[in-house]
């Protein structure tokens, strides 16, 4: 790879994410269910993914375009992921729950698929200026210098970050449950409602690990890449090898902590 692709991705994520903060100081949030009790989308997040689908597809013609709001299924978005050579999967607002109550942890999120496959992306979080990129065999950066994981090898101190996003309420007590049993075992643990941020933070070593049973592929597409080159373990949350059919959830963490959640969270 020649950095057109993460360039492009880090170019466009930071276009979108400067647009939404801008929007967020002077335009009116139109906030709508998506279905859900405690699902929402606006009308930034809409904004937000035509920037983003204009600005690919004007670059990259052939290839092919998944973004959250297009309001696929988990299933339908793995097959074309499988079937695609190249697919931009992108989560124009992620952590929109945030971004409502002007708390400051949302982020853009742009990846490129080859084949069911992450091969780079970027994460830009608007509200610190952080722009984290990555792309397969290059190397993790944040605004343009390399990261990597912390180097916690010891579950009983780690510091972590998960999330409920549950719209059944099943669901819901099945991660507050899963969330006490590793709060118990860890040292210090968080919710705080952005994926891409905790992603991010968790590549470049701030928190030692960051998982969600209920994530889309669009969550985490770019993630998987800056993950993945910064040297973290992905996984299932059953620590599984994880893939974009995302039937297993989602779990990152630094690489001395691999495997240490099998046994907290195994409750398949
Ligand atoms: P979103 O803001 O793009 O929806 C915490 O809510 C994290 O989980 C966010 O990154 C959120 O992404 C993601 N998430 C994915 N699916 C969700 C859902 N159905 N409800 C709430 N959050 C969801
Ligand atoms: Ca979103």
């Amino acid at each position: 790879m020649d950095g057109t692709f993460v360039r492009a991705a880090g170019d466009i994520a930071r276009e979108a994410g400067q647009f939404l903060k801008h929007f967020s100081d002077h335009h009116k949030l139109n906030v709508e269910h998506k279905g859900s009790n405690y699902d929402f989308v606006t009308n930034a997040d809409r904004e937000s993914q035509r920037l983003v689908a204009e600005r690919l597809k004007a670059s990259f013609p052939d290839h092919g375009f998944v973004g959250e709001e297009d309001n696929l299924s988990d299933a339908q978005v793995g097959e074309i992921l499988k079937r695609d050579a190249y697919c931009w999967v992108c989560d124009p607002l992620d952590g929109t729950v945030n971004y409502i109550h002007h708390l400051g942890l949302y982020a853009v999120s742009v990846g490129l698929v080859r084949a069911g496959k992450a091969v780079a992306g970027a994460i830009y979080l608007p509200e610190w200026d952080e722009l984290y990129t990555a792309e397969q065999g290059g190397g993790a950066f944040c605004n343009g210098k390399p990261i990597h994981p912390s180097d916690c090898n010891d579950l009983r101190y780690a510091f972590l970050t998960a999330d409920i996003s549950a719209s059944n309420p099943q669901l819901k007590q099945a991660n507050l449950e899963r969330i006490l049993r590793v709060a118990m075992a860890s040292g210090g643990l968080r919710i705080e409602g952005s994926a891409c941020v905790c992603i991010a933070q968790t590549a470049c070593g701030r928190q030692d690990a960051y998982w969600n049973r209920g994530l889309h592929a669009w969550d985490v597409a770019a993630g998987v890449v800056l993950l993945e080159e910064a040297g973290c373990a992905v996984s299932t949350v059953y620590s599984e090898p994880f893939d974009f059919g995302m039937k297993g959830g989602f779990l990152c963490a630094a690489p001395g902590l691999k495997g240490a959640f099998r046994e907290v969270i195994g409750d398949q």
